[in-house]
């Protein structure tokens, strides 16, 4: 009897474990990483960072960078990928709410989705990684708009496409902050220069020329800011208008230096990719929850935090990297990306 019963218990044990070794099993990672375009060089160095923790993950990643700027291209790219078996998406969006459908179908069909950079609607995606706390993002380039012009005076927008969750968030917080705290600096116009060098080139032309009284213009975008900035130190503007925003150090830094008085300020890009596989993989394999006030570890070769806490976005429920990086002409030379 005894022999029976201990033969039923090993049984019942080798069922349970059968049961439940296939769930527990951590699935093989099939990353695709859509940016917002496939040949901005933001999204090239996060997907450094992507590589780095596929590679500690022993993950197969891709990078599928659309070659327009549009939410029609991303949802062809999204659609390809999970056809393609690709079982977790990494996503900086071009528009809130119209990947959400698309993204909804893919979620049905078992992929994680995490969205880095700019956010859709929660629906559409787990949660988002956010670059820095959105308010202090909006309130810095505030304060470093009414630096530039003196406390007083007009200034401009460079931004990217209308419909960019990240940056239409940026600009709402920072109209927010020049009403409260520099009530005399005032927004003349936005100009779209689409995340394209040329277009924003010569969207910097046609704000100067348009709006003459500007001092200042701030473009939070890594590609705006250098078109920007390169324009008005070839131009009769420098040291006239200001050109401030979020950019890549290499790019800015003969612009910080140069006598145009171009500030920027950006994060560890080459992390942010890396952070956003970590949480996609601990959610896909390691049953993470990314409701509010959870605790997400990263990944061993973090260069930034080791655990981050889920908290409540502008959009959703998001998980920040950390502290963005001013650049100065002291400190500028020391970054290399
Ligand atoms: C561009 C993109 C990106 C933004 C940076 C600052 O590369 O628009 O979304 O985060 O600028």
């Amino acid at each position: 009897m005894k022999k029976v019963l201990s033969a039923i218990g090993v049984a019942a044990l080798v069922a349970t474990a059968f049961v439940v070794a296939p769930a527990q099993a951590a699935t093989k990672l099939k990353i695709a990483h859509i940016p917002k375009l496939g040949t901005i060089g933001y999204f090239q160095a996060a997907q450094v960072g992507v590589e780095r923790a596929c590679k500690e993950l022993k993950a197969t990643c891709a990078y599928k960078g659309p070659t327009e700027i549009t939410a029609a291209a991303q949802v062809k790219e999204i659609n390809a990928a999970v056809q393609a078996g690709y079982n977790v998406l990494i996503i900086a969006a071009n528009d809130k709410d119209a990947l959400v459908p698309a993204l909804k179908a893919a979620m049905k069909k078992k992929v994680t989705v995490v969205t880095y950079d700019s956010d859709v609607a929660p629906a559409g995606r787990s949660v988002f990684i956010n670059q820095a706390s959105s308010e202090g993002i909006g309130q810095a380039l505030a304060k470093s708009a009414s630096d530039l012009a003196g406390g007083t005076g007009d200034i401009a927008i460079l931004s990217t496409t209308p419909d960019a969750t990240n940056q239409n968030v940026w600009i709402d917080f920072m109209k927010k902050e020049l009403a409260a705290k520099y009530p005399n600096v005032k927004v003349v116009a936005t100009a779209y220069g689409l995340d394209k060098p040329e277009e924003s080139t010569t969207e910097t032309q046609g704000l100067i020329q348009k709006y003459p009284t500007i001092k200042a213009i701030v473009a939070p975008t890594s590609v705006g800011i250098v078109a920007a900035a390169k324009y008005v130190s070839g131009s009769a503007s420098k040291g006239k208008v200001f050109v401030t925003g979020l950019g890549l150090p290499n790019d800015m830094k003969t612009y910080i230096k140069d006598g145009s008085g171009a500030q920027a300020s950006l994060w560890d890009v080459e992390n942010f990719g890396y952070v956003a596989v970590q949480v996609a993989n601990s959610i896909r394999n390691g049953k993470q929850k990314v409701t509010v006030g959870s605790v997400v570890k990263s990944g061993k070769t973090d260069k930034g935090l080791k655990s981050r806490t889920v908290t409540q976005g502008a959009v959703g429920n998001e998980i920040i990297l950390g502290p963005a990086t001013v650049f100065t002409k002291a400190n500028v030379d020391g970054f290399n990306f």
